[in-house]
């Protein structure tokens, strides 16, 4: 089963949006198998945005990330990834599709909410980066036959 990296950034945490992101992956079907809240040191947070070293955004997405306490989560389902971006919407707000997360509840780029991995290879390295193996929990649900067709 997929497994894919989703962080509620620092503006959802302040916002009181935490919840509402988790009711839409419940909703949508996805598992939730690990999740803490944490505030990010800059080691995790440059590892973390490591591929943007050198863009004009850089510093301030690791202040951005840095900032206040974030909640972290991993979701699985087959397809976990796609799934998971197409919920959240596209990086740029005003580009995100009506009744995206980021749509409904975001305006600007660097103040969007919600991180999520954008490639199943990325979301197996995120997940390792931001939790240990024994943090993530394997269980089944009772209505997993209704919502995975295998
Ligand atoms: P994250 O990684 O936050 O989920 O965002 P995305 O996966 O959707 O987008 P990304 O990796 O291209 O960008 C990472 C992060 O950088 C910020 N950003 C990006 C920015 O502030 N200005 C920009 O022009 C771009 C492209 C927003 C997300």
């Amino acid at each position: 089963m997929e497994r894919t990296l989703v962080l509620v950034k620092p503006d959802g945490v302040q916002r009181g949006l935490i919840g509402e992101v988790i009711a839409r992956f419940e909703r949508r079907g996805l598992r939730l198998v690990g999740a803490k809240f944490i505030q990010v040191g800059q080691s995790l947070a440059e590892t973390h945005y490591a591929e943007h070293v050198g863009k004009p955004f850089y510093a301030g997405l690791i202040s951005y990330i840095t900032s206040a306490p974030v909640m972290a989560m991993v979701w699985e389902g087959p397809n976990a990834v796609a799934a998971v971006r197409q919920t959240v919407g596209s990086t740029k707000p005003v580009e995100a599709a009506p009744g995206t997360i980021r749509h409904d509840y975001a305006l600007e780029v660097g103040r969007n909410l919600i991180h999520a991995s954008d490639k199943p290879e990325t979301g197996v390295r995120e997940v390792g980066l931001w939790f240990k193996a024994e943090e993530l929990v394997d269980w089944n649900r009772a209505v997993d036959a209704w919502v995975f067709e295998k």
